[in-house]
């Protein structure tokens, strides 16, 4: 091994994550993913039977989000550039986990699995057409950004008027009303902030308006908010409805 190299290596990760911002928000973001999981799995003995599995998604979601950060930081630390084969295969794992954490909600309710099938197959849709706008056809990153959209807005149309909102509607639980308001919440402006970062690829529709390095500091914000926030909500949700008897 060479030790002058990896010495030279240690420094110069350190001046960078001491000066780039980008640089920065990933090694947050690892920690505040790594801080979450260990509180959402422990959490989960203060709170009551079938909660335990929604504690213990969003525990897995942040986890895997964590061992993502992980890498990502490094790759970003080697390369300076987007890591975006990583960025993808963390949303293409935990994308599908909200989903879960959707159904896991409105399931005490009646949703039926064919609900769950449904906003998985539009997440899909939603990250297989950015990866390829991203990451392969970047030229074409227009057209496979609206082609992304057609996902999310299948997900963003059930969470307010398909079977996640009948269901919310017709449970007169106010507890799952008021988790689902914030879900909407979530689901509009907080998953917003990625087609925004997305946008701001050379030739897409925000191009110029911040450098094309930034598009990961849009991506570890709006990864912080869903992820964590979204699980916090969860959490608030368990322990309200843990305490009546
Ligand atoms: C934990 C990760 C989450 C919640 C990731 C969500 C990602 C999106 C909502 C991405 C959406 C995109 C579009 C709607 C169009 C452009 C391409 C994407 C993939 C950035």
């Amino acid at each position: 091994m060479n030790y002058t190299l990896l010495a030279d290596q240690v420094r110069n990760n350190d001046l960078i994550i001491n000066s780039d911002p980008v640089a920065i928000t990933f090694f947050i973001g690892y920690m505040a993913m790594l801080a979450s999981s260990v509180f959402f799995f422990a959490e989960r003995s203060s709170v009551d039977g079938k909660w335990k599995l929604s504690l213990l998604v969003s525990a897995l979601i942040t986890g895997i989000a964590a061992v993502h950060y992980y890498y990502m930081r490094d790759f970003y630390l080697e390369t300076g550039t987007s890591p975006t084969a990583f960025r993808y295969i963390d949303w293409t794992l935990t994308v599908p986990l909200m989903c879960v954490e959707f159904y896991l909600l409105t399931k005490p309710f009646g949703a039926k699995g064919s609900t769950l099938t449904k906003l998985i197959a539009a997440s899909v849709l939603m990250l297989v057409a950015g990866y390829l706008g991203e990451g392969v056809y970047k030229g074409d990153n227009v057209m496979w950004g609206w082609i992304s959209t057609i996902g999310y807005a299948y997900i963003v149309y059930e969470v307010f008027a398909g079977d996640v909102a009948k269901l919310t509607k017709s449970s007169n639980s106010p507890s799952l009303g008021s988790a689902m308001f914030l879900m909407k919440i979530f689901i509009t402006l907080g998953w917003s902030i990625y087609p925004i970062g997305y946008m701001i690829q050379e030739g897409n529709l925000l191009a110029g308006t911040f450098d094309p390095k930034a598009i990961d500091l849009f991506y570890n914000l709006a990864d912080a908010i869903n992820k964590i926030g979204f699980g916090l909500v969860v959490y608030s949700v368990a322990v309200a409805e843990s305490g009546k008897k």
